[in-house]
C-alpha cells in the first residue's frame, strides 16, 4: 500500500533520576553524598532515506517513543543516556507540525534529517547539592520529561519529470523501457495505483527522475476515477510528460486535441503551479498502423496551436532516445529559470523570545504563579522531602517570587497553586 500522509506521535525519552546516596566504606567514617546524575532521554529524528518508499510503517505504528535516560547510582555512577529514536521516512517528505501547521523541515535529500522532539535532561544526583551548610543533602533532581508532538508527514515525491496521462496511455510501459524500473503493465485501466519512480541515464554524466502517476480521467478534479490524490506528487516536478494514447485520438471531426485539452483542464484546476509547468506532449503506440495513419493530421493540429509533439513507441522503443533527450533538454532550462527558494533548515528552528520567569495571576482569593521555569522547579523535586523542600523554597525565593507575592496583597495562609502543586503562603 502507498501511504503518503500519515499524522504520528512522537516522545522523546524522559531524563533519568539523580539518585541520592552516600558513601559507605569500612573505615571511612561519615562518607559524602555520591548519588550519580540522570542520563539524558533519547531525542526522536526524522530522516530522508532513499530505501524507503511509503509511509506505511507509520500509518500502522503511529506511536513511536525513545528510549528513557537511566536513573543514577551511588559512587557518584551517571544513569545511561537513553538511545536516540531514528524515524526513516522517503526522500521528499515533509515534516509539519499538526498543531499550528508550521514546516519543520522538507527531507528532499538523502540524509536529511530533523530533530522533532528532544529528550528531558537528567535530574542532578544528592552530591551536586553538597554546600557549607548543606553537608549530607538527603534530595535529588528528578529527570525532566521528554518533549512530545503530533506531527504530520506528507510526501511529495521528488521526481524531475512526470508521465501523465489517461488510463492505458503506455506510461508505465514508457516508464520501464526508459528506466530500470518494473510496474505493472496490462491492458486495463487503472493498472497502476501508486506513484513509481525511476532513474533515466541520459549519458555517462547525466540522468534525471522520471515518475509515472497513475491514469488520470475527466472529472478526476472532482474525484472521478482515482481522483487527483495523486496530483501533489507532480507539483514539484520541473517537467509535464503527457503522453496520449494514438489509438484514443479521433481524426474524423475537429477534435484531435479533444482528450488532450480534457487532462489539460482537470490540471489546471488542481493548482495554477501544473498550469504553468513546461510540458512535453508525446504521442504513443506509434509501432500501429492504425495510429501512423493519423500522424500527419494530428502534428497539424497540435501545430496549429503552436504546440510541438513527439511520437514514440514504447513497445518498439521508436523515438525513446530523442524524447529522453528533449525531457532532459527542457529540465535543465527549467532549472536555469528557477530561482532557489530557500528552505527551512534541517535543524530545528528556534526563535528566542523573552519570558519572564513566572507571572502571577489572582483566582478569586487563590494566587496562580506561572512560568516554564518555576513550573519545572516544581516536578523536578520531591516536595515531600523537608530538604527539597528547604531547597525549593530558597530557589523561589531567589528568582523573587515572595516579594512580588507580597506586592499583590497576599496574606499570610492564601493558597498559592503553581503547575499541580498547592501551597500556603507563609513568610
Ligand atoms: N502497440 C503498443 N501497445 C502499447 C504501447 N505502449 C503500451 N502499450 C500497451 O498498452 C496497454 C497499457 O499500457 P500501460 O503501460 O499499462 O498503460 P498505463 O498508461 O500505465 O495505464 P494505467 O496504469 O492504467 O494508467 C498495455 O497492454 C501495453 O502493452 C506501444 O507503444 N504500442
Ligand atoms: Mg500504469
Amino acid at each position: 500500500m502507498f501511504i503518503d500522509e500519515v499524522v504520528i506521535f512522537v516522545k522523546a525519552g524522559k531524563g533519568g533520576d539523580g539518585c541520592v546516596s552516600f558513601r559507605r566504606e569500612r573505615f571511612v567514617p561519615k562518607g559524602g553524598p555520591d548519588g550519580g546524575d540522570g542520563g539524558r532521554g533519547g531525542n526522536v529524528y526524522i530522516q530522508a532515506d532513499s530505501q524507503i518508499k511509503t509511509l506505511i510503517e507509520y500509518y500502522r505504528n503511529p506511536h513511536r517513543k525513545a528510549e528513557n535516560g537511566g536513573n543514577g547510582s551511588g559512587s557518584k555512577k551517571n544513569g545511561k543516556n537513553g538511545s536516540d529514536l531514528w524515524l526513516k521516512v522517503p526522500v521528499g517528505t515533509i515534516v509539519e507540525e499538526m498543531k499550528d501547521g508550521n514546516i519543520f523541515a522538507d527531507l528532499f535529500q538523502p540524509e536529511k534529517k530533523i530533530c522533532v522532539a528532544c529528550g528531558g535532561l537528567g535530574g542532578k544526583g544528592n552530591y551536586r547539592f553538597k554546600s557549607s551548610i548543606r553537608r549530607s543533602p538527603r534530595f535529588a533532581q528528578r529527570g525532566e520529561p521528554g518533549e512530545e508532538r503530533v506531527i504530520k508527514l506528507n510526501l511529495k515525491l521528488i521526481a524531475d519529470a512526470a508521465l501523465i496521462g489517461f488510463p492505458n496511455a503506455g506510461k508505465s510501459t514508457l516508464l520501464s523501457k526508459m528506466t530500470a524500473a518494473k510496474p505493472k503493465i496490462a491492458d486495463y485501466p487503472f493498472t497502476t495505483l501508486e506513484p513509481h519512480l525511476g532513474v533515466v541515464y541520459v549519458d555517462d554524466e547525466n540522468q534525471f527522475i522520471l515518475s509515472d502517476i497513475p491514469g488520470l480521467i475527466e472529472g478526476a478534479s472532482s474525484g472521478a476515477g482515482l481522483g487527483i490524490r495523486f496530483l501533489k506528487h507532480i507539483e514539484r516536478t520541473k517537467v509535464i510528460v503527457h503522453i496520449i494514447d494514438g489509438l484514443e485520438i479521433s481524426i474524423d471531426n475537429d477534435n484531435i486535441m479533444g482528450n488532450y485539452q480534457i487532462l489539460r483542464n482537470e490540471l489546471n484546476q488542481f493548482s495554477s503551479s501544473l498550469e504553468k509547468k513546461e510540458e512535453i506532449i508525446v504521442v504513443n503506440k506509434c509501432d500501429l498502423p492504425e495510429v501512423q495513419k493519423k500522424m500527419e493530421k494530428i502534428k497539424k493540429a497540435f501545430l496549429k496551436e503552436s504546440k510541438d509533439i513527439y511520437f514514440v513507441s514504447a513497445i518498439t522503443r521508436k523515438g525513446l532516445p530523442e524524447l529522453i533527450f528533449q525531457i532532459f533538454k527542457t529540465i535543465k532550462l527549467v532549472e536555469k529559470k528557477e530561482v532557489p527558494v530557500p528552505l527551512p533548515s534541517e535543524h530545528k528552528i528556534v526563535h528566542y523570545e523573552y519570558k519572564p520567569p513566572f507571572v502571577i495571576k489572582k483566582e478569586g482569593e487563590e494566587f496562580r504563579i506561572e512560568g516554564e521555569k518555576i513550573e519545572k522547579l516544581v516536578c523536578q523535586y520531591d516536595l515531600e522531602n523537608p530538604q527539597a523542600l528547604k531547597y525549593f523554597q530558597e530557589k523561589i525565593k531567589a528568582l523573587g517570587v515572595e516579594k512580588a507575592l507580597v506586592k499583590q496583597g497576599i496574606q499570610e495562609g492564601d493558597i498559592v497553586r503553581i503547575g499541580k502543586k498547592e501551597f500556603y503562603f507563609y513568610s
